[in-house]
């Protein structure tokens, strides 16, 4: 049946719920094979840039602009940095730091979760390192005590890294103890489940595929429905002071 223009999808000043049947691909300067779903970018008013690549076997992508985070979803991935070779599969991801040239191929048909940020550089801290790793081989942490809500933290939390990004899982009924507002913006990708996020003013059904942008200070609340457990990955930048946060990803 015809849609007659109704969607979930919904933009406002401080959020954006984009769901799957208004995606748009495109292509990316210097990535082969790949076709890009550009979720959150500076155009939005984001301070990163959030998209799902989808490669075909074989494709690779371009070079960084900035500092890139890699998560895959499906398939394989071979990530060559520093003279190493690693290969992702689903679960595994990648961080490298903003002057590290690399390169990404698929081995197989692919889709993955790409973040890149410009690096905010933080007098007296280290340099950032690369990091390769498997979500499997994450502890999760329960949410204020809540086992129900369960964070694995992918990158390391110290002074070197200007953004973080977890997975959060809820059992079914399980839901954020409280209504966030906070300074921080996030990327969310919901990878499995469903339920209802708050955003805003407003409550929306939200399920596996969606993503969301919230602005920073935008009233953020989550609760897990259904007979399995929902699962999303969300970035946030993190550490450092707001009045020298740069404008632009
Ligand atoms: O890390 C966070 O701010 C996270 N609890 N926010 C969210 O899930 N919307
Ligand atoms: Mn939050």
């Amino acid at each position: 049946m015809h849609h007659l223009g109704a969607t979930r999808s919904s933009l406002k000043a401080d959020h954006l719920l984009q769901t799957p049947d208004t995606f748009i691909r495109t292509p990316l300067p210097g990535a082969e094979g790949v076709v890009f779903i550009v979720h959150a970018a500076p155009q939005l008013g984001a301070r990163f840039t959030q998209m799902t690549a989808e490669f075909a076997a074989g494709g690779s992508l371009g070079p960084a602009p900035a500092q890139r985070f890699i998560y895959v979803i499906e398939g394989n991935l071979e990530l060559n940095a520093s003279g190493r070779l690693h290969v992702l599969s689903a679960g595994g991801y990648a961080y490298l730091p903003h002057d590290v040239s690399h390169t990404v191929r698929a081995t197989s048909a692919s889709r993955a979760v790409i973040i890149e940020k410009r690096y905010e550089p933080q007098a007296g801290a280290a340099a950032p390192e690369i990091i390769v790793g498997d979500e499997a081989a994450v502890n999760p942490v329960a949410l204020m005590g809540d086992n129900a809500l369960r964070v694995c933290s992918l990158m390391p939390d110290g002074p070197a890294y200007d953004f973080a990004i977890n997975t959060m899982t809820y059992d079914p009924g399980a839901a954020l103890s409280m209504v966030e507002v906070h300074v921080m913006e996030h990327g969310l990708l919901m990878l499995e489940g469903g339920g209802i996020y708050r955003l805003g003013d407003s409550w929306y059904p939200v399920q596996a595929g969606d993503f969301i942008w919230m602005a920073p200070y935008c009233p953020q609340w989550f609760g897990a429905l259904g007979k399995r457990p929902a699962k999303y990955l969300i970035y946030k930048d993190w550490r450092r002071h707001p009045l020298k946060a740069q404008a632009g990803a």
